[in-house]
């Protein structure tokens, strides 16, 4: 067998490994699978962590599902809180990983001020509309983006950044939201794993809150693919 022809062989036996994990991913995320949002990948960077993959990922949070991934109809709920674009999230492994929010929604008082403040991110902060902060008035928040992890052997991961509430001055743009509040994090990943992200702050409808667009995917609450 010649060289070429065995980094075919090398080649074609390593694409089937990833075309048999990548199905193996598709069906463990099961229905209904929105199109996963990916992280954008940026090359690396060198960190007190070592070097790292640079990702980054844009989410917007809304006041109703005309515009996220429920379609301009909204879907079943359009009246529900949502994150847009997608609430099923891929970001690598082994990265530093930048989120951008844009929150257009208004809020009040968490329940639980132990979600108004940064926790997991680096440096244990968060960035909103550019200022650095630990954390955010318990008595604004809009709806927190929170990481949880599955009792399993995988890297641990624990994110937790509130957002502000947007303030009723603030004017309407021509999309029909009033300004968001822009928030960055940064929070690096471990190994490959899958993990469940939520909102803390009761945006939803039933007992405290936390029923309807709280505790269903697609709406305040969905899942994040390390791979
Ligand atoms: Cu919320």
């Amino acid at each position: 067998m010649g060289a070429r022809r065995l980094v075919g062989v090398v080649v074609t036996v390593v694409l089937g490994a990833v075309v048999v994990g990548a199905t193996t991913a598709v069906l463990a995320i099961a229905s209904p699978s929105p199109a996963m949002l990916r992280a954008s990948v940026h090359g690396y960077v060198s960190t007190p962590e070592g070097r790292l993959v640079r990702a980054s990922l844009t989410l917007d949070t809304y006041p109703d599902s005309l515009a996220g991934e429920h379609g301009s109809g909204g879907g079943a709920h359009p009246d529900w809180v949502s994150y847009g674009p997608s609430t099923s999230l891929w970001v690598p492994a082994h990265a530093l990983v930048t989120v951008t929010i844009r929150q257009y929604d208004t809020g009040g008082t968490i329940l639980n001020p132990f979600f108004a403040s940064a926790r997991g991110t680096v440096g244990g902060v968060e960035w909103v509309n550019g200022r650095r902060v630990g954390g955010v008035d318990p008595n604004n928040i809009g709806h927190t983006f929170t990481i949880h992890t599955f009792p399993t052997d995988q890297t641990s991961l624990f994110v937790n950044v509130p957002l502000p509430a947007v303030p009723a001055s603030a004017p309407n743009l021509a999309n029909g939201y009033p300004r968001p509040v822009i928030v960055t994090f940064q929070f690096v990943t471990g190994g490959p794993g899958r993990y469940v992200w939520q909102c803390e702050y009761p945006c939803g409808v039933g007992v405290a809150g936390f029923g309807g667009p709280m505790s269903t995917q697609g709406y305040m609450a969905g899942t994040l693919t390390v791979g």
